[in-house]
């Protein structure tokens, strides 16, 4: 198990290699689809009349929002358009390989049927239904590996828990007896009653200690030894590092695995007023970009209070999907590519053949690739039918190709020896 820490783009601690063979399926996938959906999402930014800033799911710390008056959310809570089977659809469409859905939030709402409380979606909502008993049902009809979000620290709603300071005392809470009395408990039940969970997501490790991401990566393994913890355990364990939100590292990252969480638009959960959704195009160059320097897309979906997911985000997955269809050769299990740092271009690798995504097409069509070696080039778009050449200029591959992309978002290219 590495010792890894928060991962900073800017090229902190580099954790040794981890070459553990647990994560040869998440090295393959690249892609995944994250889920924050709770009862913030019925509030969806505005309390009160007032638009609040920032990330949706934090709208009780934002608003300071008493917990006897956030509470009153969950008897509200009724998502009758929530679809698993739509969901899990969506994903595999979309090429995501692995779902991570929130069980519990910062919040401390309970998206499954917890036993140590009644602050759940099944007990506590007048759906009735478990949702993470839904989702896994679905997962596994279609194949498709489900992972959880638990915020093991920050619980807003819990005396013991971290982080709500407007209801409670700092001074006077236990962290030890909520660790021990209600974080282990929930971990061994999420991890005990829904099936193979691939990853447990824990998130914001602010004031655990050593002694306490230990014993609860020990008890992860304990019940579940191939399931993977990210990089948010706190005190540098975990499995894999993971960056900071929507961060990519600006160079490659070879020597250890690593993932970027990610939104499509500027919340991960659900807000009424954030339409600040990123292009199709800007997306799938997140994903060849993070690919090529060695790390995992964990792209996310906040469906809103009725449990539908906004089309905009069904939209871009969609399209990231159709891209993949066609282009996901260049993408799944696949390697850092030889060719680095070039602002326009990016690469992979499987074997001998390199794939050279082009994110900036030249007007000219000609595209130098210094310092590469290749004796084919084509299209792996195999219904493309435009001309392509390969020559040796003063030393360097050049690539002749049209003076229009042939794909509208990134064009891949097939490089062989
Ligand atoms: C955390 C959560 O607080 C947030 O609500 C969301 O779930 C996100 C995926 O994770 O937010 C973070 C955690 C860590 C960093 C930034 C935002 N970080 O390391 O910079």
């Amino acid at each position: 198990m590495t010792e890894i820490e928060y991962f900073k783009p800017e090229r902190g601690q580099r954790p040794g290699a981890n070459q553990d063979p647990r994560l040869d399926w998440w090295r393959e996938a690249k892609f995944g689809m994250f889920i924050h959906w709770g009862v913030y999402s019925i509030p969806a930014g505005v309390w009160k009349g007032e638009h609040i800033p920032g990330i949706g799911e934090w709208i009780m710390l934002r608003a300071e929002i008493p917990i006897p008056e956030y509470e009153k959310l969950a008897p509200q809570f009724n998502p009758v358009k929530y679809d698993a089977d739509q969901i899990v659809k969506l994903a595999k469409a979309a090429g995501q390989k692995y779902i991570v859905l929130t069980s519990k939030h910062h919040d401390g709402f309970c998206m499954y049927g917890s036993e140590e409380t009644d602050y759940n979606i099944v007990d506590g909502s007048p759906f009735g239904r478990d949702v993470l008993g839904e989702l896994a049902a679905a997962c596994a009809r279609e194949g498709v590996k489900l992972g959880l979000y638990y915020s093991q620290t920050q619980d807003w709603h819990h005396p013991n828990g971290f982080g709500n300071t407007w209801d409670f005392d700092a001074d006077e809470q236990d962290f030890a007896d909520y660790i021990d009395n209600y974080v282990k408990p929930q971990v061994r039940e999420i991890l005990s009653n829904y099936g193979p969970i691939c990853i447990i997501w824990f998130d914001t490790p602010r004031i655990i200690e050593r002694h306490q991401s230990q014993e609860l990566l020990d008890l992860v393994h304990s019940l579940q030894p191939d399931c993977l913890v990210c990089g948010r355990l706190g005190n540098k364990l975990g499995d894999y590092a993971t960056a900071q939100d929507n961060a990519i590292p600006p160079d490659l990252q070879a020597e250890i695995d690593w993932e970027t969480p990610a939104t499509i638009n500027d919340t991960w959960a659900f807000k009424t007023h954030d339409h600040n959704w990123k292009s199709t195009t800007q997306l799938i160059q997140n994903l060849v970009d993070i690919v090529s320097k060695g790390g995992n897309y964990l792209l996310n979906i906040g469906p809103d209070a009725e449990g539908a997911i906004p089309e905009p985000s069904i939209e871009r997955l969609l399209a990231m999907g159709a891209w993949l269809d066609v282009n996901g050769e260049s993408i799944y299990g696949t390697l850092p590519g030889p060719l680095q740092g070039y602002e326009g271009y990016r690469t992979t690798r499987k074997g001998d053949t390199v794939y050279l995504h082009v994110f900036d097409w030249p007007p000219s069509g000609s595209i130098a690739l210094p310092g590469l070696d290749a004796s084919s080039a084509s299209w792996l778009d195999t219904s493309c039918d435009a001309p392509l050449s390969l020559s040796r200029v003063g030393g360097q591959l050049m690539i002749q190709a049209p003076a229009e992309a042939p794909n509208e978002h990134v064009t891949v290219i097939r490089l062989e020896r």
